[in-house]
């Protein structure tokens, strides 16, 4: 039987996760907001429907327990209401949450004719490139010195990923987003960025022994600011 010592950081979390509205961080972009959404409902439907389960069962159980050992309960048999009704509530609620997920699913995956800005992101062992080929801008790293990535809040942008050598996988937490970079086969998505701020990003796919340092940050600011960095990208070396 377990402590109430161990089982108190399991309640905590548990409270944690249903008070933030699932357990997925709170996304920085329309799209990722629109899955932030889309979780909440999964959550609220999956309380509900958790609360009047477990209540009709300890209802029934503390309302039918048996009394003596000879008495044997009241034998119903067949209830057809009854029973297409518990058949057509869950279908009623599969077919809903499919329709949500598959609006919710086309929203995220849109992509834009006329993206503001157009980041071409290339994977390589162990870091990242990204390429911003209309500003003539382009930022690299590696493991020991991650690149930083500028981008403007409020503008569409659209992140192609492909990769030099192996499979690698563009990840950001916080944008509840992430696609392979895969030789050969380009990837797309795009972003709204609504809040600035700055937000790490790392490669979720296994692709060898440094796997765990191919680190990146985007950093968002306001427009002005953007355009600002991107000229002193080009007074540089045009590395950053
Ligand atoms: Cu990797």
């Amino acid at each position: 039987m377990p402590s109430a010592a161990t089982l108190r950081p399991l309640g905590i979390a548990a409270f944690a996760c249903l008070a933030g509205g699932g357990c997925a961080p709170q996304a920085v972009t329309e799209q990722g907001r629109r899955i932030n959404g889309l979780y909440d409902i999964f959550s609220v439907t999956a309380a509900v429907i958790f609360v009047i389960v477990v209540g009709l069962i300890t209802w029934s159980l503390l309302r039918y327990r048996s009394k003596s050992e000879e008495e044997i309960p009241a034998q119903t048999r067949d209830n057809v209401p009854l029973e297409l009704l518990w058949f057509a509530i869950p279908q009623i609620i599969v077919v809903a949450l499919f329709a949500i997920t598959v609006s919710a699913q086309e929203d995220v995956g849109a992509q834009s004719s006329a993206p503001n800005v157009e980041v071409r992101v290339e994977g390589f062992q162990w870091g990242w490139r990204f390429t911003l080929e209309s500003e003539s801008v382009t930022v690299s790293g590696t493991s020991d010195a991650p690149p930083k990535l500028v981008l403007p809040v409020g503008r569409t942008i659209a992140f192609s990923m492909t990769s030099n050598d192996v499979n690698h996988s563009f990840y950001v937490p916080k944008f509840l987003m992430k696609r392979d970079a895969i030789p050969g086969e380009p990837n797309r998505f795009d972003v709204t960025i609504e809040e600035p701020g700055t937000y790490p990003g790392v490669c979720a796919e296994f692709c060898g022994l440094l796997h765990e340092t191919m680190n990146f940050n985007i950093q968002a600011v306001q427009p002005a600011a953007y355009e600002a960095w991107l000229n002193e990208q080009r007074a540089g070396n045009g590395n950053g």
